[in-house]
């Protein structure tokens, strides 16, 4: 029996990231769920044969155990950790959030790529899949900080694809537009729940966590030579950011 490719996904401990370590999974890849809450990676990792990792991807030293974790020898790493802190206009954010949503969703994806690039060279076949945002794309009201950190996303892939081209490793974009997963909203909201299912109140059929991950299952199964540089995927129901068909309860 040949040995299993290996596959890493960061943020695995629910949504979009749990999904992907799942679809992987069934796929024949050995995931290794990495996420800073152990009891639900672990949790996933029992589920799906799979290696769990407590790891924070903003904390170097974190990344590094992650590393050794993952040994020599890496095929695919999906950096999913990511995420939106707060809504406010440009004039009255909280630096901190901004401070906390380029942490993790540029600088983590950093740490995490320069901790495993060596193991996917030497995997001789790897790819990247950074999970980036339709946030990457275009601006919109209360979303200063979540855009800028998610078009950093967008151009730090493009720059690794730029300085890696010739060596064996594809890179690759997702930006998802509206997924309505457990803990996206909430979190953004600061736990105000009713605020998070106002984002998705009337449409019908947003994407979920699984949509993504059929994304990444697709890009991890294609051929060596093929690269999907970035892929824009969102629900019917949303044409573009501000464009989103809804129903209220007397339509249906
Ligand atoms: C999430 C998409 O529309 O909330 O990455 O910015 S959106």
């Amino acid at each position: 029996m040949s040995t299993p490719r290996t596959a890493v996904v960061t943020g695995a401990s629910s949504g979009i990231g749990a999904a992907t370590a799942r679809a992987l999974a069934a796929d024949g890849f050995h995931v290794v769920c990495a996420a800073r809450r152990r009891d639900r990676v672990e949790a996933l990792a029992a589920e799906i044969g799979g290696e769990a990792v407590a790891c924070d991807v903003t904390d170097r030293a974190s990344v590094a155990g992650l590393a050794a974790a993952v040994g020599d020898r890496l095929h695919v790493l999906v950096n999913n950790a990511g995420g939106a802190f707060g809504s406010e206009p440009v004039e009255s954010a909280d630096p901190d959030d901004w401070r906390a949503m380029y942490e993790v969703n540029v600088l983590g994806l950093l740490n995490v790529t320069q901790a495993l690039l060596p193991a996917l060279r030497a995997g001789g076949d790897g790819l990247i899949v950074n999970m980036g945002s339709t946030a990457g794309r275009v601006a919109y009201e209360g979303g200063g900080g979540y855009t800028a950190a998610k078009h950093g996303t967008q151009v730090v892939t493009e720059t690794l694809r730029l300085e890696l081209c010739g060596e064996p490793i594809r890179i690759s974009e997702i930006a998802p537009g509206m997924v309505r997963t457990e803990e996206f909203s909430v979190v953004r909201f600061g736990g105000d729940q009713a605020k998070a299912d106002a984002v998705y109140a009337g449409v019908p059929e947003p994407l979920v966590a699984e949509d993504v991950a059929e994304a990444v299952r697709w890009i991890a199964s294609l051929p060596s030579h093929y690269n999907v540089d970035e892929l824009v995927i969102r629900p019917r129901a949303q044409a573009a950011q501000h464009k989103v068909h809804r129903v209220s309860d007397s339509d249906s």
